[in-house]
C-alpha cells in the first residue's frame, strides 16, 4: 500500500473520530460525501506577475512558503485569470460568467453596490451548499450595497453574507481607495457611531487634507491620481471624511488579514471549510510592517512580495499545526498580471534592478498581452495530487464548475455558464489544455488562445500607457501570435495566417454570441 493511500486512510479514521465528536453538527452536515471533504483554502494575491515568485524564476527575490506550495504541489506554467484586471477577474472567478458579458464589472469604485447579483450562483453557494463552512477574508473590490451603494454607518446588505460566504472581513475595495476601513459581516469595524464616514468620488467632501493641496503631509506621493484624501500619511482614490477611530494603518494590514484568516481556519478545523483568503499585498500603497522594510533590497514592492509570503507561510503553518496540511487543497494565484509603477513613487521602478516581475512575458496588468492575464497557479493537496508541473492552459472561470465537481455539487443549468469542469487537470490527472481561453484587457479587447495561436481583437484604445510604462496591446489591426514559436508576442502574423485568422476570428464571435465558452 502506497504512503498516499495509507496517510488516506488514517485521515478518514481521524475525520469520522472528529465527525462523531461532533454529532450535535452533523445533521447539518449530511451532505459532505462520505469519502472525505478536502478544506478548500483559495489565495487571491493582488497584481503578482508570473516573474515575482521564485519557484516561477524569480532570482533576485525569494519566497520559500510560496515555492513550498510549488514543491508539494503542482505548479502550473500556462495558467490564466480572466481578466487583466481585479474586479472583472473576481466577477469570473465567483460566478464562472465571464465579466464581460454583464455590464459594470469593470474596476469597481470604492462605493460600488454589490456587483454579483444574489440570485446568482457562486462558488460560495455551491460549497455552502456541499456543507463547507465558507469564508472570505481581505481584498473584495465586488462592491457592497444596494443600487447607490453601501450605508457605511448601518448595515451593509448585501453583501458577500448573500452571495454564499457566511463570513466575511473585507477590504471593502482596493489599498488606495476610500473608504480606508474594515468591514466585517454587514458593519464597519470600529466605527464610533458619533464619527460618521463620508465617502464621494465626484468632489471633495468634509475639509480633510488632500494629497493635491497639502502634499507636505504625505509619506508617500502619488505618482499619478491618487491625490485626493489623505489616510494615514498616503492619498488617495476618492475623498472621504469621519470615521477616524475605523481607519486602518496600511502597515499592519497584512497581520490584521492573516490574523484573520488563520483564526477562522482555527475556529473550523473540524469541519469542511472554505476559505477565500484575499491578499492585499502587492497592490499599491505597497505600506509593508516595519519587519519587511528594506529586506528585499527592491523597495516597498519586493517588501510586500516578502510579507505576502510571509502570510502564506503563516497559513501553512497553521495547517500544519492543526494536522489539517493532508487533506486541504490550497490554491495560490493571482487575480491580474503585474505592475511596477501603479500610482506611488515608491521607488519599485528605480529598485527593480533585473528583477521581472511578468517573467517571459510582454505587457503587465491592464494588458491584451500575455502578462496581463498569465499568473502563477500552484495548487497542493497532499491527501490527492503528486508534486509536478503541468504545462496545460488553464483559466480561472473553471474554478467553479470544477470545485463543484469535487464537492459533488451540480452545476444549476443556465448558471456559470463559463466554468467547465477542469477537476481532472487541476489535481494532475490530466494534462489536456482547455479547449480555447479568454483573456480580456483593460480596454474591454478580448483575445483568444487555441492551440498554439493566439488571436487579439482590433482595439481603439491606446497602445502603450505612459503612467504605467505598460504595453497595453491595444492595434487597430487584428494580432495573431505564435505562442510556441513566440511567447514573448513580438511578431504580429497576421497576414502570413489569414486562414488561421478567420477561423480565430469566427470562433471568438461565436463566443462572444453564445451564453458559454
Ligand atoms: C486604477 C488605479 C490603480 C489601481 C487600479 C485597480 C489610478 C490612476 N490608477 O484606476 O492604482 O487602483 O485602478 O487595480 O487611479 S486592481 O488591481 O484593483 O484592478
Ligand atoms: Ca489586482
Amino acid at each position: 500500500m502506497s504512503i498516499k493511500a495509507l496517510q488516506l486512510i488514517s485521515t478518514l479514521l481521524l475525520m469520522t473520530a472528529c465527525s462523531s465528536e461532533q454529532s450535535s453538527s452533523a445533521s447539518e452536515k449530511e451532505t459532505i460525501p462520505e469519502e472525505i471533504s478536502p478544506n478548500i483554502i483559495l489565495i487571491y494575491t493582488d497584481d503578482v506577475g508570473y516573474g515575482d515568485v521564485s519557484s516561477y524564476g524569480a532570482t533576485e527575490i525569494t519566497t520559500p512558503n510560496i515555492d513550498r506550495l510549488a514543491e508539494e504541489g503542482i505548479q502550473f506554467t500556462d495558467a490564466h485569470t480572466t481578466s487583466a484586471t481585479c474586479t472583472p477577474s473576481r466577477y469570473g472567478l465567483l460566478t464562472g460568467q465571464y465579466p464581460w458579458r454583464k455590464d459594470g464589472t469593470g474596476i469597481a469604485r470604492g462605493d460600488a453596490a454589490l456587483i454579483i447579483n444574489p440570485d446568482q450562483v457562486t462558488l460560495p453557494d455551491l460549497l455552502k451548499q456541499a456543507g463547507y463552512t465558507t469564508s472570505v477574508v481581505g481584498k473584495w473590490h465586488l462592491g457592497l450595497g444596494p443600487e447607490g451603494g453601501p450605508d457605511w454607518n448601518g448595515e451593509i446588505s448585501p453583501s458577500p453574507l448573500d452571495i454564499g460566504f457566511d463570513e466575511s472581513f473585507l477590504i471593502p475595495a482596493t489599498g488606495d481607495r476610500v473608504p480606508t476601513v474594515y468591514v466585517a459581516n454587514r458593519r464597519v469595524v470600529g466605527l464610533d457611531p458619533q464619527d460618521p464616514i463620508q465617502v464621494s468620488f465626484r468632489e471633495p467632501i468634509g475639509d480633510e487634507p488632500t494629497g493635491r493641496d497639502n502634499p507636505e503631509l504625505l509619506k508617500m506621493h502619488p505618482s499619478h491620481g491618487h491625490d485626493m484624501t489623505i489616510v494615514n500619511g498616503i492619498s488617495r482614490i476618492g475623498y472621504m471624511t469621519g470615521g477616524g477611530a475605523a481607519r486602518w494603518v496600511d502597515e499592519d494590514m497584512a497581520d490584521t488579514i492573516t490574523a484573520r484568516a488563520v483564526n477562522f481556519i482555527e475556529r473550523y478545523q473540524n469541519e469542511p471549510f472554505f476559505l477565500y483568503f484575499s491578499t492585499h499585498d502587492i497592490h499599491v500603497p505597497r505600506v509593508p510592517h516595519a519587519r519587511f522594510v528594506g529586506k528585499s533590497g527592491m523597495g516597498p514592492r519586493g517588501d510586500a512580495m516578502l510579507q505576502l509570503d510571509w502570510s502564506v507561510g503563516e497559513i501553512l503553518n497553521t495547517l500544519d499545526s492543526l494536522q489539517l496540511t493532508e487533506n486541504t487543497l490550497v490554491i495560490f494565484t493571482s487575480d491580474n498580471g503585474p505592475v511596477v509603477d501603479d500610482g506611488y513613487h515608491d521607488e519599485a521602478v528605480e529598485k527593480l534592478g533585473g528583477h521581472k516581475p511578468a517573467g517571459p512575458f510582454r505587457g503587465g496588468k491592464y494588458s491584451a498581452f500575455e502578462a496581463g492575464t498569465r499568473v502563477p497557479l500552484l495548487l497542493r493537496w497532499p491527501n490527492r495530487t503528486e508534486p509536478g508541473v503541468s504545462d496545460a492552459l488553464t483559466s480561472q472561470i473553471d474554478f467553479l464548475a470544477s470545485l463543484a465537481a469535487l464537492t459533488k455539487q451540480a452545476v444549476p443549468s443556465g448558471s456559470a455558464t463559463d466554468s467547465q469542469n477542469n477537476l481532472d487537470v487541476l489535481l494532475g490527472d490530466s494534462k489536456e489544455n482547455r479547449e480555447f481561453l479568454i483573456e480580456h484587457a483593460a480596454s474591454g479587447a478580448l483575445s483568444l488562445i487555441k492551440g498554439k495561436w493566439k488571436y487579439i481583437e482590433p482595439n481603439d484604445r491606446p497602445f502603450y500607457n505612459e503612467n504605467t510604462d505598460t504595453e497595453l496591446g491595444n492595434m487597430p489591426e487584428p494580432q495573431l501570435y505564435d505562442l510556441s514559436a513566440d511567447q514573448g508576442e513580438l511578431q504580429n502574423v497576421a497576414n502570413q495566417h489569414p486562414e488561421v485568422l478567420s477561423e480565430m476570428q469566427a470562433l471568438l464571435e461565436q463566443i462572444k454570441a453564445g451564453e458559454s465558452g
